[in-house]
């Protein structure tokens, strides 16, 4: 009872902090200091230092910025349709967002993991989540569009992903809702949550040249809420360290009864362990349903396959793959340091930091240092056996932690809307500076590295009251971008962003500006309905469909008047653009088509669908401007009656 009433006036104190951190204006300029402007400019003509990929949230999007600017530079549709880019529109795109419930426009993007090799990005991909139906995407830093995406079955809410192993051998998914495993047997009372809910860790295998990717296996656990994880590096690279909240095992007011036990845990996963079983053809196939959907940049089509089969590894069945560190509170974000040594939990209702060592778990686990009871058939390492030390009040709310190339951690605070900058050896705070207001994700520049760039920190807040001219019910989501070059992080600038942002990315930019594509090759174009040129323009008929092979260049579309189209005709629109200049899209429209629009690059074919639902003339015309005589770049079509 008494822990009860502790726990629901916690509760009340975070909603009363939040609410006064959100409205307690405390003045715009009160944090910066003289020359942050000068030290945020980047001058007109010359590039950013770093590019930084931003979670959309909710919008489904990642965003491109740039730092220290915070100019934005592009919007990449993850798990989303986008007008702008013709994604989700045209006939090529669309299966990307196919899934085994069918065509799902939409997710819930938090978090943004780069491609590693040794530990370092470097500048191939990014990969992102989707938290409502499953799902794990790879994003071509070269075309800076979505790649691939497939679902991730015997899951609900992929929250616990993307994160990459120290070579981006695996991207992690791990499943935030316990479930039923996929298939008839899933149609159990929720209140037998105990026996047949489940957590599931993907083990997605990444192709180091072409980083196409699939799920090689998956780890079952005991019903577990996976929240967040960190692939160990360096010393501690093999193994694997996931937040779980929800020891209790509860399935309804989590809010307070997921919130009762002191401790809830980490899960240690040996990972090269689990894959030498798996490799050992251990486990056991399970029938599943999931989507694999791929872009194919020769064909500039994708396509959306169903696969039916995956390995299952009961951690139960292994001694040796998987141990649970207590760890207080609701733990949130779980971040390695860059040595690897150091395992840092983060507890939401938590009024300390746990430090957590990988030598002394090691130890704990070499001599069977476990608690007496086992939580579903996993150990339990003593807490203090795993722990190097705890860091004291540091704030309220801890969420994640981010790493400098100096031994120092930085980390947010929710509640009290700070970020606490601590050294890790020592344990000791160095220096706060508050939020604007209640920072969720925090990012340093290569800050899950091996070897952090530092120089900057970026808050990812949740709330912008004051802080921005108001746009109505609602206010832009933000940024804030910090220097922490010195002893005290320096607050430079605030920038909006695109959704809700949650974990982000900085990469520099020499790794990935040189490495993009400026135009695709017409001639290296394999779509089955390309025109090369004028000549091979054409309208083809075979029963009710119609190919219209349409070419594109300034300022002109060929044909640009079609006839012989009838009422119940299936329309398909195949436009090449023929151009080959960097930057020279053409877009493609025609009245009433419910497809929307295309925007076709230079050297691609993309394809309209229409179904023509009356008879008439139909201009069609090019949208993105394009040429001095780019209102001239038009044309009609003629329906006529069968
Ligand atoms: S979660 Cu967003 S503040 Cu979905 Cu990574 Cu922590
Ligand atoms: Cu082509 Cu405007």
């Amino acid at each position: 009872m008494k822990r009860r009433k502790h726990l629901l006036w916690l509760l009340a104190a975070m909603v009363v902090s939040i609410s006064f951190s959100a409205c307690k204006p405390r003045g715009a300029g009160s944090a910066v200091t003289g020359n942050a402007a000068a030290r945020t400019y980047v001058p007109p003509g010359q590039y950013d230092e770093f590019y930084n990929f931003v979670s959309g949230g909710f919008s489904g999007q990642m965003s491109v910025y740039g730092l220290p600017s915070g100019r934005l530079f592009r919007v990449i549709p993850v798990f989303s349709v986008d007008p702008e880019k013709g994604w989700g529109f045209s006939e090529e795109t669309k299966p990307m967002l196919e899934t085994s419930h069918g065509f799902i426009p939409w997710d819930d993007l938090h978090h943004i993991e780069a491609s590693f090799t040794d530990g370092m990005p470097d500048g191939k991909w990014m990969f992102a989540n989707s938290n409502n139906t499953p799902r794990l995407a790879r994003i071509d830093l070269a075309t800076h569009r979505t790649a691939e995406i497939i679902e991730i079955p015997n899951t609900g809410g992929n929250h616990c992903s993307p994160f990459t192993t120290e070579n981006s051998e695996y991207v992690i998914a791990a499943t935030r809702f316990s479930v039923p495993p996929d298939g008839p047997g899933g149609d159990v009372p929720i209140s037998s949550y105990k026996e047949n809910f489940k957590g599931h860790i993907s083990f997605v295998r990444v192709d180091k040249e072409t980083g196409e990717f699939d799920i090689a296996f998956q780890l079952k656990t005991p019903g577990l809420n996976f929240d967040l994880s960190s692939a160990g590096k360096g010393k501690s690279n093999g193994w694997l360290f996931l937040s779980c909240y929800n020891s209790e095992q509860a399935h309804t007011l989590l809010e307070v009864s997921a919130s009762q036990n002191d401790k809830d845990f980490i899960l240690a996963i040996n990972w090269k362990k689990a894959e030498e079983y798996f490799k050992a053809g251990r486990g056991t196939k399970q029938a599943v349903r999931y989507a694999h959907n791929k872009y194919n940049e020769e064909t500039h089509s994708a396509t959306s396959e169903i696969k039916t089969e995956v390995t299952v590894l009961d951690v139960a069945d292994f001694e040796d793959l998987a141990y649970l560190i207590p760890c207080p509170k609701s733990p949130h974000g779980t971040d390695v340091n860059p040595t690897g040594e150091y395992i840092i939990g983060s507890g939401k209702l938590a009024a300390l930091i746990p430090v957590f060592s990988f030598d002394k778990l090691q130890n704990a686990i070499a001599n069977k240092d476990f608690e007496a009871e086992q939580y579903g058939g996993i150990p339990v390492v003593k807490y203090e056996s795993a722990l190097h030390g705890e860091v004291e009040k540091p704030g309220l709310g801890p969420l994640h932690t981010e790493f400098d190339d100096k031994g120092n951690a930085y980390t947010s605070f929710f509640v009290s809307s700070e970020i606490v900058k601590w050294n890790i050896e020592k344990l000791e705070v160095i220096d706060r500076q508050p939020t604007y207001y209640s920072v969720g994700h925090l990012m340093v520049a290569g800050g899950n590295s091996k070897k952090p760039y530092g120089k900057y920190l970026v808050a990812y807040n949740k709330i912008t009251k004051d802080r921005f001219l108001p746009t109505g019910p609602e206010l832009c989501h933000a940024a804030q971008l910090f220097d922490i070059s010195g002893e005290k992080m320096e607050l430079l600038l605030d920038f909006p962003t695109i959704g809700e942002p949650h974990y982000a990315q900085a990469v520099p930019a020499d790794l990935i500006k040189d490495r993009s594509v400026k135009i695709y090759d017409i001639n290296a174009n394999k779509h089955p309905y390309i025109a090369k040129g004028e000549s091979e323009a054409r309208v083809e008929r075979n029963g009710n469909t119609v190919h219209v092979y349409l070419t594109t260049i300034r300022s002109h579309f060929t044909p640009d008047n079609i006839e012989g189209i009838q009422l119940g005709d299936e329309v398909y629109f195949h436009v090449t653009n023929i151009e080959q200049d960097w930057d020279m899209p053409h877009g493609f429209a025609i009245k009433g088509a419910g497809n929307s629009e295309l925007l076709v690059m230079p050297g691609e074919t993309q394809t309209l669908k229409w179904v023509p639902d009356r008879t008439g003339i139909f201009p069609m015309y090019c949208t993105d401007f394009c040429s001095a005589l780019h209102q001239e770049m038009s044309g009609y079509v003629r329906v006529s009656p069968k």
